[in-house]
């Protein structure tokens, strides 16, 4: 396939893509629910280091909803030159996540292969989009956010819909430097909250806070 002289020199730049290994199955909520939206990602390990994190999506197909992720793989003759860009054959799939949890797969993927094809049906958690800060829900942040952060904390009011959300500065807590931080933000022109920021996205870094309803998984 390649002329001689050919392997050497693709050998000197570096390792050989190979064909991508899908990995796919059916993903619902734990009540059967189709999860139709949400970040996606394959953790892809080797022993115990993390090799890459490979970004997948859903598609809705025969009335249900899918993942899809491709992995891009290259040989593994550890040949100086670029490397790092793919898995190698025998990886292992870690978890699936989806909006930074793991989905649970009904069994695991077996090791990568080049072109491989591999389905697993998996559940989810639907619930995992927020808008940092948007404490008082209406998709927007004003000052009644900071408010409803100072009236969850002080005021013994009813539990905001999506605590998670309250938490302005992702410290995995809800406490005044939230209100703090909010303010600061709208006033002062401090920084925006981390992310998802003030925005509608996954958060990456799952409290245990909770978020029962959020506008952005309307
Ligand atoms: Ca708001
Ligand atoms: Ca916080």
């Amino acid at each position: 396939m390649f002329a001689p002289g050919t392997a050497l020199v693709l050998l000197i730049l570096g390792e050989l893509p190979l064909p991508d290994a899908t990995l796919y199955g059916t993903i619902v909520t734990g009540a059967g629910l189709p999860i139709v939206q949400g970040t996606l990602k394959a953790r892809i390990f080797r022993g115990e280091a993390l090799v890459l994190e490979a970004p997948g999506f859903l598609k809705q197909a025969e009335g249900t909803s899918w993942y899809v992720v491709n992995v891009p793989l290259e040989t593994a003759i550890g040949a100086p030159g670029a490397s790092g860009a793919g898995a190698h054959e025998g990886d292992l799939l870690e978890a699936i996540l989806l909006n930074g949890k793991p989905v649970k797969l009904a069994k695991a993927h077996p090791p990568l292969a080049a072109g491989a094809v591999s389905r697993s049906d998996g559940t989810g958690d639907a619930a995992g989009l927020l808008f940092r800060g948007d404490c008082s829900p209406d998709l927007a942040l004003d000052i009644s956010d900071a408010l409803a952060i100072l009236s969850f904390l002080f005021l013994g009011s009813a539990d905001p819909p999506c605590v998670d959300a309250c938490d302005g500065d992702g410290s995995g807590e809800v406490d005044i430097t939230d209100a703090v931080s909010m303010l600061s933000f709208l006033f002062l022109g401090g920084p925006e909250p981390p992310a998802p920021g003030p925005r509608c996205g996954a958060d990456d870094t799952p409290s245990d806070l909770g978020c029962v309803h959020s506008l952005c998984n309307a």
